[in-house]
């Protein structure tokens, strides 16, 4: 994926300032954060692709997840299952079929504008589960400048003795729009579907595997994991798909 990133900043700078610089989604995962219990993020869940851990998950509904759009378009809903209910995404809870993808017909795989997905799911027994549905922001409903948010997953950790078995979870500061749309003005900044999140010094972050996954401010789920330049870099915040933006279009799907 760096090769990647160094191959796309050297294309932009060859193409002057003609396009933007493609939007890099990078390694990384939750960076600079501690192992905690599915009890303590029950709304949590894996999104598996083929029986592997490709992306977080939100439930909000016994019936429904959100998610990141990039983490679902163009799948097919009968070779995607979600994990409900475990520390863990290899093991534990149960395993739970995806019915149907439901994304964000505004997705743009270019700009990752519009980075949502409601999951549709079969019926599940809850017997023995321990699982929440996390509370949506109302339409429009912004974030304070400097609120603090956290952000969990099973992505990586940036390192090889914290493992990524057991879900993480790191607390971030949001940060200001227009500061953040100025860190990412080489690949065409922020939209208002966007929502940033990050400490000026780096250090905690999400990263790749935890796409999709909740960003919340207390219950609330704000934000989904979405994309950002490297994870946890100075000066270059976690972007996350800001949920107040396409809370009537949550509706509209799901009833919620
Ligand atoms: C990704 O590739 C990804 N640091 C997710 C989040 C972030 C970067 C990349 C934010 O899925």
């Amino acid at each position: 994926m760096y090769r990647l990133i160094v191959l796309s900043c050297l294309l932009a700078l060859a193409q002057s300032s003609a396009r933007f610089m493609q939007k890099p989604m990078l390694d990384g995962r939750i960076v600079g954060g501690e192992a905690i219990t599915i009890d303590e993020n029950p709304i949590q869940i894996s999104l598996q692709r083929s029986g592997s851990h490709s992306c977080g998950g939100s439930l909000i509904s016994e019936r429904y997840v959100l998610t990141a759009a990039h983490c679902a378009v163009g799948v097919k809903a009968s070779s995607l299952t979600i994990r409900i209910g475990s520390s863990f995404y290899a093991s534990g809870g149960r395993k739970v079929q995806v019915t149907k993808t439901n994304c964000h017909p505004q997705y743009n795989a270019a700009t990752i504008d519009y980075d949502f997905c409601v999951l549709e799911l079969e019926d599940w027994d809850p017997t023995g589960l321990t699982y929440g549905f996390a509370k949506l922001p109302e339409a429009g409903q912004d974030v304070a400048d400097g609120t603090l948010l956290r952000v969990t997953g099973w992505g990586n950790t940036q390192n090889s003795y914290e493992s990524r078995s057991q879900l993480r979870s790191t607390i971030v500061p949001k940060t200001n729009q227009d500061e953040c749309s100025r860190a990412y003005k080489s690949y065409g900044g922020v939209t208002p579907r966007m929502i940033c999140a990050g400490l000026k010094e780096g250090g905690k972050d999400a990263c790749q595997g935890d796409s999709g996954g909740p960003l919340m401010e207390d219950d609330i789920l704000v934000g989904i994991v979405s994309w950002g330049y490297g994870c946890a870099v100075a000066n270059y915040p976690g972007v996350h798909s800001r949920v107040a933006s396409v809370r009537d279009w949550i509706k509209s799907v799901s009833g919620i």
